[in-house]
């Protein structure tokens, strides 16, 4: 069920008297029925659990008079995509035992179950706590996952950097017991006193969700600028190591709301580590303070910071952190990393990228196929799994001497090498659209294989086979796969046509153009066909589609 079914008096109320994020939530638990109650539906989200039903039986169910089959959508928060041996596997069972037997894996480095059922959700809650793992702050009106780029998760040639996206999970998740209470232990805890909450939270939380990541100082896979705070790791000529702070990003777009836009970040300041924290509660807190809590829909913070402008922003900033800001460092993004095929890290060991078809892990036949392959890897050793903000898998820890055992599993499973991969395949995203998402107007992921081949049939006819071409496709214009800031961006607009925007890059530093409304998909490939066609002939040596689209074809 989408955020606009409770209006937001209610929301903002539902939270209030929440009691810190429990409301009735045992009670509805604790039901025959199989789904919950509305403000319920609003908790879980802090709980990251979504209330769905199954799409594809929607309405032959209510031509029926049959009740909706309901579902839930469980996100697990990973800071920094990373996880061990022991996690994956966890994962991997809780997807064949209690969700539809796949893990999908988010643009925000999180994992999801699908098809949960009502009466599974505290099992499945405590597995993960088991394996120190939870769903809990995934969603909702908190700080959500920390995204970072893969390569500084796993490599200790970049150690000040390593731990940053756990240190800020840590810092900013709300402090409640709720979610142990409600999920984990299944009874109210007999608390000595009453549960207090973070002072930055109070009891209405933020606005909305606050979504923070963390790049690499030489490559952009995370998007930085489409974060409501991106930090790149920079050296400041006199302080040494630290962040460039950029504030105010956000791609999410409504058709029904035409003062909804997407906008990037914009630089705020150079910090030191020690300074991080509290320039991040700074910015929190102006947000909390000035963020729409009448309008859902412009509830984000890049909203405070094109209504209230710029400057007048980082004024409110810099007073609540009560010290001069001093300017950030020049901005300079490098292309996204897919970060696929094998790299060797500094202390020797390998680890190796695999592509993972709109992050969606599953076997292609019953114990054949990704899933089944990821699952052997993770028995037999003690790896990290690192998922990646292009929904991709990263298999690190590789000790010199398995390489070849580990090429030998995935090829056993039919997962393709690096090596075999078609240029638009390697870097498409999409989301999960129909028939989850309750928010979609037209599908996405289970559309991608075929746009995927058309354009990449249109490169291969034109001698570009080789060349990258980005694609991100979304069901909807919240922009969950990031299509603003694509070369090709595909977002839906009705049940059967998509509007096409060109011209973002693999820098993500621009935001793509709307070039034509309401195509229908098999119409894509052949309204690029002339634009490659000049790309191929006036295109400058290497130069992206993306760029030459916003030099020489753009209106
Ligand atoms: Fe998203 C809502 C899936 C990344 C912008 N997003 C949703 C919901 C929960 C639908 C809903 O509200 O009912 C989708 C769940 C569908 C399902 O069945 O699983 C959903 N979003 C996803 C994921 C799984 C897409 C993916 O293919 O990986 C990503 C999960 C991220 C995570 O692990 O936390 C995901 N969503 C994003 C991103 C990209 C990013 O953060 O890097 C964006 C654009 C950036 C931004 O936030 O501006 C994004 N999602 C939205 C929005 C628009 C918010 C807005 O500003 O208005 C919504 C709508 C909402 O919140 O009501 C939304
Ligand atoms: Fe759902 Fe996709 Fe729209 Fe996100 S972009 S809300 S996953 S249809």
């Amino acid at each position: 069920m989408s955020d606009e079914a409770v209006s937001l008096v209610a929301e903002e109320s539902i939270k209030r008297s929440s009691d810190f994020l429990r409301g009735e939530l045992l009670e509805d638990l604790g039901t025959d029925a199989p789904n919950m109650s509305g403000p319920s539906e609003h908790l879980l989200k802090f709980h990251g659990i979504y209330a769905q039903d199954n799409r594809d039986v929607r309405r032959d169910r209510t031509l029926a008079k049959e009740p909706l089959e309901y579902i839930f959508m469980i996100r697990v928060a990973i800071p920094g995509g990373r996880l061990s041996s022991a996690q994956w596997l966890a994962l991997d069972g809780i997807s064949e035992e209690l969700a539809d037997g796949t893990i999908r894996l988010t643009t925000r480095q999180a994992v999801q179950f699908h098809g949960v059922l009502k009466f599974s959700l505290q099992t499945l809650s405590s597995r993960l706590h088991e394996h120190a793992m939870t769903s809990f702050a995934a969603c909702g009106d908190v700080v959500r996952n920390t995204v970072m780029c893969s390569s500084l998760v796993s490599d200790d040639a970049h150690t000040h950097v390593t731990q940053l996206a756990d240190h800020i999970a840590t810092t900013f998740k709300p402090a409640t017991q709720a979610h142990w209470e409600v999920f984990v232990n299944g009874e109210r805890a007999a608390t000595i006193g009453p549960d207090v909450e973070h002072e930055f939270y109070g009891d209405t939380y933020l606005p909305r969700k606050f979504k923070i990541a963390i790049a690499h100082p030489d490559e952009n896979c995370v998007d930085v600028l489409a974060q409501d705070l991106g930090l790149i790791p920079s050296t400041h000529p006199e302080l040494g190591l630290g962040y460039n702070v950029v504030i105010g990003g956000g791609l999410g777009r409504s058709y029904a709301q035409p003062d909804t836009f997407a906008r990037l970040a914009t630089a705020l300041t150079f910090v030191t580590l020690e300074e991080l924290d509290d320039v991040i509660r700074a910015v929190l807190t102006t947000y909390r303070d000035l963020g729409d809590r009448t309008n859902r829909r412009r509830a984000r913070m890049k909203y405070v910071a094109a209504d209230l402008g710029v400057d007048a922003f980082y004024a409110e900033i810099e007073q609540r952190y009560g010290q001069t800001l001093r300017p950030a460092l020049p901005v300079e993004l490098g292309d996204a990393h897919d970060h696929l095929g094998w790299r060797t890290l500094s202390d020797g060991r390998g680890e190796v990228g695999i592509l993972v078809g709109a992050g969606r892990v599953r076997d292609t036949t019953p114990g054949l196929g990704l899933r089944s392959a990821l699952r052997e890897l993770a028995t037999a050793r003690n790896l990290a799994f690192l998922i990646t903000p292009q929904q991709d898998i990263v298999v690190s820890g590789v000790e010199p001497a398995d390489r070849a055992w580990v090429d030998d599993v995935l090829s056993r499973h039919s997962v393709p090498g690096a090596h075999e991969l078609a240029s638009v395949e390697r870097s498409a995203l999409a989301c999960p659209a129909l028939p989850t998402c309750g928010q979609a107007l037209a599908e996405a992921e289970r559309r991608l294989p075929s746009l995927v081949d058309g354009l990449q049939g249109a490169l291969n006819e034109r001698g570009l086979g080789k060349r990258r071409l980005q694609l991100r496709m979304t069901g909807c214009p919240n922009g969950c796969a990031r299509p603003a800031v694509a070369e090709v961006g595909v977002v839906g607009r009705t049940k059967n046509s998509y509007d096409l925007y060109l011209g973002g890059g693999p820098r993500g530093d621009r935001l793509a153009l709307l070039h034509q409304e309401k195509l229908k998909l098999e119409e894509i490939p052949p309204v690029l066909e002339p634009l490659l066609d000049r790309w191929r002939d006036e295109g400058r040596e290497n130069e992206a589609f993306g760029d030459f689209y916003v030099r020489v074809l753009a209106p």
